[in-house]
């Protein structure tokens, strides 16, 4: 242990601890504005800077190892004057746009502007005027309003393993870019917006598509349907001040009344239409030695991951589409020979916690006849942002229901949201269809939790059933690397491109205290498993909307009418 005195309170903390961590464990709260633990811990915006006795200048306690007998002062005057000089720098060349910035009030810069008392700008330096990159379908990238702090290109590197930005150039030409300026569409970016939860600023943000939702909704030519991915329901109370995790599902539907869809329908039926699909096409792949592991496909931000960096994995993808795309198809088809409505006339909009969906809804492999599966999607902060603009006090809104024919679901399907929740689903399938019976033991906790890889080997009558569940696409690399090296041998595999899963996709509330991720993945994910629990049905097979849709039209599960609607094929 070391011995050290941080504004003359004597602490002792493990070797190799920062000053920034010791700090921490004081409640001592130093500003940061690069940190980010484990993941961008460089020291780049010195924000952090303290004053050591002894040193020559102040250091940046983010990156400074203690020392035997340290005395660290993290409020002297030359540091506050430090720290506001830092500010008002980065102030000069940062586009101060904040009444109009997706950020704003959400903004680390502005509220540590706002601590530190910073009253007017020192500095006005000659700027570089950046064009902004809007050609992605997913992530608009703002280099006038970015800061430099990196974090985005750690997290792109680290956890995504994508790597696609990077710093360029040098002094105050300095940027993060791509290789070559090219737009983010030009480039390896699987669209996962990763890079945009973790922006202290506005310099990343989603492709807001409200616009396009607002236009179809004025249109009364047009019948548009809404429909709810899993993860939005425990999320989309926090854009109101609700605690983290709250089920809003009832609340989430009546706005969407009353922003005028005509039906609003539910993503978990459809979650649960996939686990039929892809139980039946594994347990086909088992019995008929066809390729193996399978692995799943509802994750666009992970299907392009293994499109751009593990082609050779792509005939291991299920080829189900992802459960949206499916809800899409068969409003367009199902739905609409129902109700009598022409699909060219039907508009769908996904609302959904992830940034990727809008690239996968304009993929030309999951069109029907020429269709769309889904017009359009809007993350839960852009579905907050519409509910803001008409004035609905959310909090207040009663609960309504999702509306008939695709908006019944079982417990099996709620929990897609979180990491392990599609293997999870599909084992309670899979093992009853195996044994015959109707397995009482279902919660599978080896499949749960925030560790990146996990691997289980279920027993399920005679067939020792092998999966393994990856998040973050970094984490699904090593996984399949183990694959290809002969490794590990499994039957099936979920990856989910987020780390967390959807729960913490690209477009979800963005958290503002960067500690507190995990804290808020797991309560999030918690809001799930407690909707599991409690639901009279919890196995995706025991859908009674999921049997009148084969009875009534599908047919067979991975039949010819499934495959036209439901299923793809990625290729290289
Ligand atoms: Fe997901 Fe899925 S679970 S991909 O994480 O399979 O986005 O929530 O909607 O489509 O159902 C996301 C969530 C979501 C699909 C489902
Ligand atoms: Fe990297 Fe994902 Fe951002 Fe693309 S969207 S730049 S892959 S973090």
């Amino acid at each position: 242990m070391v011995n050290l005195t941080i504004d003359g309170i004597k602490t002792q903390v493990p070797k190799g601890t920062t000053v920034l961590a010791a700090a921490r464990s004081l409640n001592i709260n130093i500003p940061t504005l690069c940190f980010l633990k484990d993941i961008n811990e460089v020291g780049a915006c010195r924000m952090c800077v303290v004053e050591v006795k002894g040193a020559r200048s102040l250091q940046a306690s983010c990156v400074l190892p203690v020392a035997e007998g340290m005395e660290v002062k993290t409020n002297s005057k030359d540091v506050r004057e430090a720290r506001s000089v830092i500010l008002k720098l980065i102030l000069a060349r940062h586009e101060r746009e904040c009444l109009t910035c997706s950020r704003n009030l959400n903004c680390e810069l502005q509220k540590l502007c706002e601590e530190m008392g910073i009253d007017g700008l020192d500095f006005q330096g000659e700027k570089i005027t950046y064009a902004v990159d809007t050609a992605s379908p997913s992530v608009v990238r703002d280099q006038n309003k970015c800061i430099l702090c990196g974090r985005c290109i750690s997290v792109c590197r680290n956890v995504q393993g994508t790597g696609v930005i990077n710093f360029a150039r040098r002094g105050v030409k300095t940027t993060v870019t791509t290789s070559y300026d090219k737009g983010l569409s030009e480039v390896a970016c699987i669209n996962c917006g990763q890079c945009i939860k973790i922006c202290p600023v506005g310099a990343l943000r989603e492709k807001d598509d409200r616009d396009r939702v607002w236009e179809a909704l004025d249109n009364s030519d047009m019948y548009v349907v809404a429909q709810t991915a899993p993860a939005v329901r425990v999320a989309l109370g926090e854009e109101f001040g609700m605690p983290v995790g709250t089920n809003v599902e009832g609340k989430m539907v009546s706005a969407l009344k009353r922003l005028g869809f005509d039906k609003v329908f539910d993503t978990d039926f459809a979650a649960d239409l996939t686990i039929i699909e892809e139980g039946t096409e594994l347990l086909g792949r088992i019995k008929n030695g066809g390729k193996l592991p399978m692995i799943t496909s509802c994750s666009p931000g992970w299907i392009k991951y293994c499109e751009h960096y593990h082609n050779d994995f792509l005939d291991n993808l299920s080829s189900c589409k992802s459960p949206h795309q499916m809800l899409g198809a068969l409003t367009k088809s199902y739905y609409a020979e129902k109700m009598g409505i022409d699909p060219k006339k039907i508009f769908v909009v996904s609302i959904m916690p992830c940034t990727a969906k809008k690239f996968e809804s304009g993929r030309e492999e999951l069109k029907v006849d020429g269709l769309r599966d889904v017009d359009a999607v809007i993350t839960t902060r852009e579905l907050a942002r519409m509910i803001k603009e008409a004035r609905m006090d959310f909090g207040t809104l009663e609960d309504s229901k999702f509306d008939k024919v695709m908006g019944e679901s079982t417990g099996a399907a709620v929990i897609f949201g979180a990491t392990g929740g599609v293997m999870e689903a599909a084992l309670r399938t899979v093992a009853d269809i195996l044994t015959g019976q109707d397995l009482k033991d279902i919660d599978y906790n080896p499949v749960r939790g925030l560790e990146g890889i996990k691997e289980a080997a279920v027993k399920i009558g005679d067939l020792e059933v092998k999966v393994a569940v990856a998040h973050g696409t970094a984490n699904a690399g090593k996984l399949l690397d183990k694959v290809r090296n002969g490794e590990a041998n499994y039957h099936f595999i979920e990856v989910m491109g987020c780390p967390g899963g959807c729960i913490n996709g690209g477009g979800q509330p963005i958290i503002i205290d960067k500690e507190k991720t995990e804290e808020v993945c797991k309560k999030r994910a918690q809001g799930l498993y407690t909707m599991d629990a409690e639901m009279p049905l919890r196995k995706s097979h025991k859908n009674p909307e999921i049997k009148a849709l084969y009875d009534e039209y599908l047919g067979e599960a991975n039949g010819h009418k499934a495959h036209h609607l439901l299923h793809t094929h990625y290729v290289k």
